[in-house]
């Protein structure tokens, strides 16, 4: 099934052939496609729908965008970086780095961009993947998905929102032409992207009304500015940037006690949580407000110090009544109260348990990710590979995500295991691999085991990370080294393999 009507001439295209596709070029795509490239391969292609690398930094442009997990840690292992100006880099220099990384690597000449993947479907009789993208057919022995859990805009279905006159945009798509200077401005949501988005514009603006489900937990932000002899130091000295990467790793690892096997371990990071709430918020009826009524660490800990002083601007007001609908000038809530404003910021988050590329992939037995995905929530083997999808690896799948430290890290556990697959498949003659069902299936059991007394299961919210059945099927629930020692060699014992005909 295709996701969009592509032009006919465009579908009529003689399908091109590599021998592996990766589709996307965020920070894993781009990794993957390096990796294969020190591998000596030239045999792979990189569809990007977008115009650039990046991924979601080259799309979350926001106001005050920045990473929650420090540079030099939030960077691949095999391309540090000593030029960091400051702890917790902001997105302009985040991207800039992938960019220079994909120059430096020489794989630019291997991607096609402004290419939308539409479909794919496993094609049993001549063991290959058939692939419609917005520049016509293609068709690949191996496809890996590098599209990540954060790409696809998750839009609220709030009664009248398509009626709105002013401007309105997510905040992954913000509309630099739009001036918010002195408007009476709507952000929807206060997660991760919202609370660095408010105090971005709040002194802009001429009116804020920040709409409030769920209120998170801030924890402080230890950013700063490098000073010239750290830059020189991690510039010069051998080892020191390899050695900040290592503390900040092991201190960060350190909240898998509390998140995945102890939550009451959580209640020390609560209280600071607590503090930091007493101190910058001083007025009790908006301290109540932003109180969250669930277990720190159960949503994702955000970090700034800059948000609540802003919700405690005059011009800021923080709602909480719900949102009615929305009509042409204003935001009605269930109270019915009538909040006039010239534009919306919609920052409700992404499509991660139900991405909509799940209805656009069909595996052998001719079912989308969508159809087997609804019955067992998404489920996969490593995060990696699914039962179904012969010749198919998956970088950020299933149970792969964190909330306390580099993604990065995850995706170079995963390159390692995906590269390694590649060369067992040439050098074992193999034509298919697919990751038995058995393994699949005890490779989960024993996750959800892991799962069941986490905070993020148990500590009373309800968050992206569980799906329509209340699994959680996002997050990886035990140290990260643990996952990189799982992912360090293809295990084919839990895969069918066929072997290409002699
Ligand atoms: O999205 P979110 P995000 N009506 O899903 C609310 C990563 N990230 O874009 O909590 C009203 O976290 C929703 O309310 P509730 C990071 O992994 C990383 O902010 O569901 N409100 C919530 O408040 C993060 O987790 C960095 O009750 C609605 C908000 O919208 C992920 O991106 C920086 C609503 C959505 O929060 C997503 O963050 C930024 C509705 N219908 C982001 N629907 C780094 O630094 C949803 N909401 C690495």
């Amino acid at each position: 099934m295709s996701r969009k009507v592509t032009d006919k001439a465009v579908e009529n295209r003689p399908a091109r052939h590599s021998r592996i596709v990766i589709v996307g070029s965020g920070f894993s795509g781009l990794g993957m496609a390096i990796r294969l490239r020190q591998q000596g391969r030239n045999d792979f292609l990189v569809l990007e729908r977008g115009h650039d690398v990046g991924g979601t930094w080259r799309d979350n442009t926001y106001p005050g965008a920045a990473c929650d997990v420090p540079s030099h840690l939030y960077s691949y292992s095999f391309a540090l970086n000593p030029e960091w100006t400051r702890s917790f880099s902001k997105q302009p220099e985040i991207q800039q780095y992938i960019q220079g990384v994909a120059d430096k690597y020489g794989v630019r000449d291997r991607h096609i961009f402004g290419c939308d993947m539409t479909g794919a479907q496993w094609n049993e009789a001549a063991s290959r993947w058939d692939i419609q993208t917005s520049q016509g057919p293609f068709t690949a022995d191996i496809l890996i998905s590098a599209v990540g859990a954060l790409c696809e805009p998750n839009l609220p279905d709030i009664k009248g929102i398509n009626e709105f006159q002013g401007e309105i945009f997510h905040s992954a798509r913000w509309n630099h032409d739009a001036d918010l200077t002195g408007k009476r401005v709507a952000v929807i949501g206060t997660g991760a992207s919202a609370i660095q988005i408010v105090p971005s514009i709040a002194k802009q603006v001429a009116k804020l009304d920040v709409y409030q489900r769920t209120a998170p937990w801030l924890l402080p932000r230890g950013d700063r500015p490098y000073t010239l002899p750290e830059r020189l130091a991690f510039k010069h000295i051998p080892g020191a940037q390899a050695l900040s990467r290592a503390a900040i790793y092991a201190v960060r690892e350190t909240q898998v006690v509390g998140l995945a096997k102890f939550p009451p371990a959580m209640k020390a990071l609560e209280a600071v949580a607590r503090a930091k709430l007493r101190i910058e918020v001083r007025d009790p009826e908006l301290r109540k407000k932003v109180t969250p009524n669930f277990s720190i660490g159960c949503k994702r800990m955000l970090i700034s110090n800059e948000y609540y002083p802003a919700l405690s601007r005059d011009n800021v007001d923080v709602v909480t009544d719900g949102i009615k609908e929305v009509r042409a000038g204003s935001v009605v809530t269930k109270d019915g109260t009538e909040r006039e404003v010239d534009a919306i910021v919609v920052a409700t988050g992404f499509h991660v348990t139900d991405s909509p590329m799940y209805e656009t992939i069909s595996g052998r037995d001719g079912r989308t990710l969508a159809e087997v995905f609804e019955h067992s929530g998404q489920q996969g083997y490593k995060g990696s590979t699914i039962h179904n999808y012969p010749n198919m690896f998956f970088l950020l799948g299933p149970n792969v995500g964190l909330g306390h430290t580099s993604m990065v890290y995850m995706i170079e556990s995963q390159i390692n295991y995906i590269a390694d697959a590649v060369q067992t498949i040439d050098k074992q003659g193999l034509r298919t691999v697919e990751v038995r069902q058995d393994a699949q299936d005890e490779y989960n059991t024993e996750l959800q085991g892991k799962l069941t007394g986490s905070v993020w299961n148990t500590g009373g919210c309800a968050s992206w990370y569980l799906d329509k059945h209340g699994n959680n099927t996002t997050l990886w629930p035990d140290f990260t080294f643990r996952f990189r020692s799982l992912l360090e060699t293809f295990d084919i014992a839990a895969y069918e393999t066929t072997a290409k005909a002699s």
